[in-house]
């Protein structure tokens, strides 16, 4: 199933946190070409206490062959080797945010997962390196494309595109 994860690290070596995020990624075992890598941006934090350091975002797609779940108890693996703390707590710093933001056209509605993620449609950071490898991805339990729920978005959050090869 074609599989959407936004990358996030504001903390420490940022571009590192996500380049070791996306080598592990890809060596999952059910993780399968093509992949689909979007550039880096630098994002202003939202929805976070003031004073936290500018994000690094960043969106891949990749073919993934097991169950939804299975991706989650893996990336949460991840965050944890690359140093995060468990139980943390929404919208704090962190080395390193997996957030799996579809599976497919699956539909989940439980404690522990929500697909598409609840909120992704509502946010550049998200929807702007989204748009640069599905812009016309339409979600589920959306009507429009990536690239139309980015136009709509508020022009004054920033986000800056940095670097393509990372
Ligand atoms: N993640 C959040 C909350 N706020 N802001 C930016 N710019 N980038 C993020 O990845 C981010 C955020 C919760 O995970
Ligand atoms: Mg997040
Ligand atoms: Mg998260």
């Amino acid at each position: 199933m074609r599989t959407g994860v936004a990358l996030g690290s504001n903390v420490g070596d940022r571009l590192e946190n996500l380049r070791a995020a996306r080598r592990a990624i890809v060596d999952l075992a059910g993780v399968a070409s093509p992949i689909l890598s979007s550039a880096i941006y630098e994002t202003e934090p939202i929805g976070c206490e003031p004073g936290m350091g500018k994000f690094l975002n960043a969106v891949i797609e990749f073919e993934y062959e097991d169950a939804p779940a299975d991706l989650i108890n893996e990336l949460r693996a991840i965050e944890a080797s690359l140093g995060r703390e468990p139980r943390h707590e929404r919208n704090k710093s962190r080395t390193i945010d997996l957030d799996l933001l579809y599976f497919g056209d699956r539909k989940i509605d439980n404690e522990k997962l929500q697909l598409p993620h609840p909120r992704m449609h509502l946010r550049k950071f998200v929807l702007a390196p989204l748009a640069e490898i599905r812009p016309d991805l339409i979600l589920p339990r959306q009507a429009k494309t990536v690239r139309e729920l980015l136009a709509q978005l508020d022009e004054s959050d920033k986000v800056v595109r940095l670097t393509k090869d990372w």
